[in-house]
């Protein structure tokens, strides 16, 4: 087996299993950033990504792909249900989200989970050098950099957690809530989206385990009596901005833009959301507003009109099939009330596009609304951001979405004050240009600057750092024996 210098674990292999005409299996690379941003990366050092293919019960040997060495971890259908559909998506996304949907405790998920990220762990450790850097992804995971240390006491370890680390109030709810700390407390570093993260982390940290911590530093006990510093801090993730760009010049897609407002019939001004079809995105607050609005008769159908893309998302979790049934009742009662013979209010679409459309919809959109109740980032709103090389169009932003704290020139919003977000997507729809030129091009500025590369550089810089200082301290300790 290959041992690789640098080893990401993730949930996810970075390609999905494709068939080709002839019935043959085969793999084709997935479209994402965390993908895009570790290629040119994982190509100069050697290394392996270990994750899940993705279908239950597929039993697949390590393979080389474009550079990197794949290492599958197989799920059953069983351990499909209840780690990642149970206890990922149904007690730690809701928990850690605010517990927007009510999470659901129960020891059978726990079990299998801490079964699935033995898995994770011990193939990990196979896969990585000597002295290797792992970086472990998202809260599917968060016990394997403890499993991690105490099998490759060697290794330098990194997690980096996607989504929001809730307040000790709520995060105390959690069952396992010394297990799952002891498993982060595994990593040299722990990367957060938002300060205020990393923060709630360490009072977790202080109040549950009685750890001290100081500044991003905490002091983590270990079995032998010593102690070693753990690094909590912020490491805001981005996207790949230059591809974006590059879409976004592309003649087709620009003629693509301008057929989306034409067959929508030409309405002054579109609103757009695009979300995976999540409670936590705040679809449901929006379409609110936007009903409220044009029965105020603030707004009309033939000026203007809103494109929801919801991509269909964990459908088999109870807490999205009510959701969609929700969202699905209310956009029917919209359109039924407001819509004409032709126009739209809204043009409603539970499906996923190829990002060449989505571009595509980023330009035609004069508003982008990003409502979201909770978020981790949203990288949506940098998307949209990094497409509008015309330096127009609208953010209206949550404030709840990590995206907020970098994005200072967006129109923020409390999405629970249905008042206040009326009032700014009317700002938004009757923004002067010059406005929008002025508010796009800071915002502009910010994701160009701080694009996925950056953000993993960041992170991995950190990490080679504890490294060094791990040697150093090792060397030391030699000396002084
Ligand atoms: C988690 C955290 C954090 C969506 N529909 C389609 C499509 N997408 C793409 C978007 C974007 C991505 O999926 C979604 O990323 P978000 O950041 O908006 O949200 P989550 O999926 O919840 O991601 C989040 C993120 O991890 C990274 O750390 O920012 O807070 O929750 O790239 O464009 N892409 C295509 N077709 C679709 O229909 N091609």
């Amino acid at each position: 087996m290959t041992q690789a210098e640098l080893v990401v674990v993730a949930n996810r292999l970075p390609v999905d299993r494709v068939v080709d005409a002839d019935g043959e299996n085969g793999w084709r690379r997935s479209p994402g950033g965390l993908v895009t941003a570790l290629e040119p990366v994982m190509r100069r050092a050697d290394g392996a990504w270990v994750g899940w293919p993705g279908q239950a019960d597929v039993e697949v040997d390590p393979f080389e792909f474009e550079g990197t060495f794949l290492v599958p971890v197989s799920l059953s259908a069983d351990e499909v249900e209840k780690y990642y559909e149970g206890m990922s998506n149904d007690t730690f996304w809701p928990l850690y989200h605010d517990v927007i949907a009510e999470p659901r405790y129960r020891r059978v998920w726990w079990d299998t989970y801490v079964r699935v990220n033995e898995r994770f762990a011990k193939a990990a450790a196979e896969v990585a050098a000597e002295g290797a850097m792992v970086w472990v992804q998202d809260y599917q995971l968060q016990l394997v950099p403890r499993m991690l240390r105490e099998a490759r006491p060697d290794l330098t370890i990194g997690y980096f957690h996607h989504i929001p680390f809730p307040a000790y109030g709520l995060y105390s709810q959690l069952p396992w809530r010394r297990q799952v700390l002891e498993g982060l407390l595994g990593a040299d570093v722990i990367g957060f989206q938002r300060v205020a993260d990393a923060g709630n982390f360490a009072r977790a940290v202080r109040r549950q385990l009685r750890y001290p911590t100081k500044a991003s530093g905490i002091t983590v006990p270990e079995p032998d009596g010593t102690t070693r510093n753990a690094l909590a801090k912020a490491f805001p993730i981005s996207i790949d901005a230059s591809s974006y760009i590059e879409l976004a010049q592309r003649e087709d897609i620009r003629a693509r833009a301008a057929e989306i407002r034409e067959s929508l019939g030409n309405p002054k001004k579109i609103l757009l959301g695009v979300d995976r079809l999540d409670y936590t995105k705040g679809i449901r607050h929006r379409l609110k507003a936007f009903g409220e609005l044009l029965e105020d008769g603030h707004i009309n159908v033939g000026d203007v009109t809103l494109v929801q893309v919801a991509s269909p998302s964990r459908e088999r979790v109870e807490a999205y099939v009510q959701l969609r049934d929700e969202i699905e009742l209310t956009v029917g009662r919209i359109n039924g009330d407001f819509d004409t013979m032709d126009h739209t209010a809204i043009r409603y679409l539970h499906q996923a596009y190829p990002r060449e459309e989505m571009v595509a919809l980023f330009l035609a959109a004069d508003v982008m609304l990003v409502t979201a109740l909770r978020d981790g980032m949203n990288l949506v709103a940098k998307e949209y951001v990094a497409s509008r090389i015309d330096n127009r169009g609208v953010l209206v932003l949550s404030e709840f979405a990590g995206a907020a704290d970098e994005l200072p020139s967006a129109i923020r919003i409390n999405p629970h004050d249905i008042d206040g977000m009326k009032d700014a997507i009317m700002r938004a729809i009757e923004m002067p240009p010059s406005e929008q030129g002025r508010r796009m091009r800071a915002l502009r500025r910010r994701v160009m600057e701080y694009d996925v590369a950056r953000w993993s550089k960041s992170f991995l810089d950190a990490l080679d750092d504890a490294r060094r200082h791990k040697s150093d301290t090792r060397n030391s300790a030699e000396v002084h024996a």
